[in-house]
């Protein structure tokens, strides 16, 4: 017999892990966790994943001391709660004004707020692969859900990996997840969905964050916004507007001989230090909006609007990037620059779904050709009325019961006074200009 009471062939069947010194429940977690540590960091060896030993400052119990700079932020995110803030009301005073906001209760009838534990994703879907990182080469290193949360209930690293899975749905071990979670009723639309499931840029996100995992400083791809809601545990969150540079906000000027640039050391140095240089060089406060999300907390964030996120206890969360009528503008742009193929099928289908938006495309062409001298990419022949092939038309009438399904979650007053908030956005307010995606806007889509 083991000390820990379980004896070798038993350790064998259930998978246990008896060996001297093994930290983790199951036989092969350690093997599969340095396997994916090396593939995910070329940089440290999986040895010097603790070596800040930030897990001294930010763990399960520790709450005073040090780790009160990272525990604690001045919470300037403006909060609303679904109960008293309808969908309308949120989207004119902060979606359509680029504000960010967090709004608690809007999550409540998920399935997954009733569910989801540790303990009950662990045991459904112990055996499903998920992404947990890449290589160098940018493949995907995914193992399954049994060794991820063995890893994340005894880990002491300094930034853990982090379980982002974009992809639950394609695998018949974990497709059911989706089902237990949906775009809150403050998100009425997403102008991605009409180019289809399998065309449409990745756009939703499972997460499970190990205390002290994150994201660094980026802003979302596309001109998308994002929706980012915490089903266990918290999030810290800073959110910076657009007009700063990628330079001030990532930081590197600050960053110390050995000092490593991961989220945690974002929130945890280079923060402190960016106020204070923000200070010095131009006698004003930092442009920062701070926050933490909890439980049924989501948060929304605005276009090209920079954002940094620490986990701060081990936490399961669901993200989800969309287009509304809110930001066309800047995703109209941004596709035509960096996906041309993909923005001529946006185009035939604002054609077909949404015509007032692809009125409002065209201009936005002519408007881009005009400043770059190039051709205007709305020619007759871009676009057809009619469906292309069968296959369109099987997921015409697909998108068509998706909008009718979003449409019936709404009494007709609701959906009038969604409308009106976004009346302004519909008729073209948006501007065009400033996305920093590269490529030419010229060109048109004929035989695309
Ligand atoms: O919850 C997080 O870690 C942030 C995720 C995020 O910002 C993203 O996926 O773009
Ligand atoms: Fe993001």
């Amino acid at each position: 017999m083991e000390p820990n009471g379980i004896d070798g062939d038993t350790a064998a069947a259930m998978e246990v892990c008896v060996s001297p010194g093994c930290q983790f429940r199951h036989r092969r977690t350690a093997k599969k966790i340095t396997r994916a540590k090396k593939d995910h960091r070329t940089d440290i060896a999986p040895a010097e994943w603790g070596r800040y030993n930030y897990a001294a400052l930010l763990n399960p119990t520790a709450r005073a001391g040090g780790a009160e700079a990272l525990l604690s932020c001045p919470e300037s995110v403006p909060r609303v709660d679904a109960k008293t803030t309808s969908p309308a009301e949120f989207i004119a005073s902060y979606e359509m004004r680029s504000r960010p906001c967090i709004i608690a209760n809007a999550i409540n009838e998920w399935p997954a707020m009733r569910r989801w534990t540790f303990d009950y994703l662990e045991e459904k879907w112990r055996n499903g692969h998920f992404k947990i990182g890449e290589d160098d080469r940018g493949h995907r290193i995914r193992v399954k859900l049994k060794y991820f949360v063995d890893y994340m209930r005894h880990q002491t690293d300094d930034s853990p990996l982090y379980l982002f899975e974009a992809s639950a749905e394609d695998s018949p071990a974990t497709m059911d997840l989706i089902d237990d979670w949906w775009a809150p009723a403050h998100f009425p639309e997403d102008l991605h969905n009409i180019l289809g499931d399998d065309r449409r840029p990745p756009w939703r996100w499972f997460m499970i964050g190990p205390i002290r995992s994150g994201t660094t400083v980026h802003r979302d791809p596309l001109g998308t916004a994002a929706w980012n809601a915490v089903i266990q545990g918290e999030k810290r969150w800073a959110l910076l507007p657009p007009e700063l540079s990628k330079r001030l906000v990532k930081a590197k000027m600050l960053l110390r001989d050995g000092e490593d640039d991961e989220a945690i050391d974002w929130f945890h140095n280079l923060l402190p230090r960016l106020k204070a240089f923000h200070r010095a060089e131009t006698g004003q406060e930092l442009p920062i909006y701070e926050g933490i999300t909890r439980r049924g907390d989501v948060i929304f964030v605005p276009p090209r609007w920079w954002h940094a996120v620490l986990n701060l206890s081990d936490t399961i969360s669901v993200t989800q990037n969309f287009v509304s009528p809110a930001n066309f503008a800047l995703a109209w742009e941004s596709m035509r620059r960096s996906r041309r193929l993909l923005s001529c099928r946006w185009l035939r289908r604002l054609q077909r779904f949404h015509p007032d938006l692809y009125s409002l495309a065209c201009r936005y062409d002519r408007e881009m050709a005009m400043a770059r001298q190039v051709p205007g990419s709305c020619s007759s022949s871009s676009s057809s009325s009619s469906s292309d092939s069968s296959s369109d038309e099987d997921e015409d009438s697909t998108i068509r019961e998706q909008m009718r399904r979003s449409e019936a979650r709404y009494s007709a007053a609701e959906t009038e006074a969604i409308r009106a908030a976004y009346a302004p956005a519909r008729r073209g307010s948006g501007r065009v200009g400033g996305t920093d995606d590269g490529g030419d806007s010229g060109g048109v889509c004929a035989g695309v």
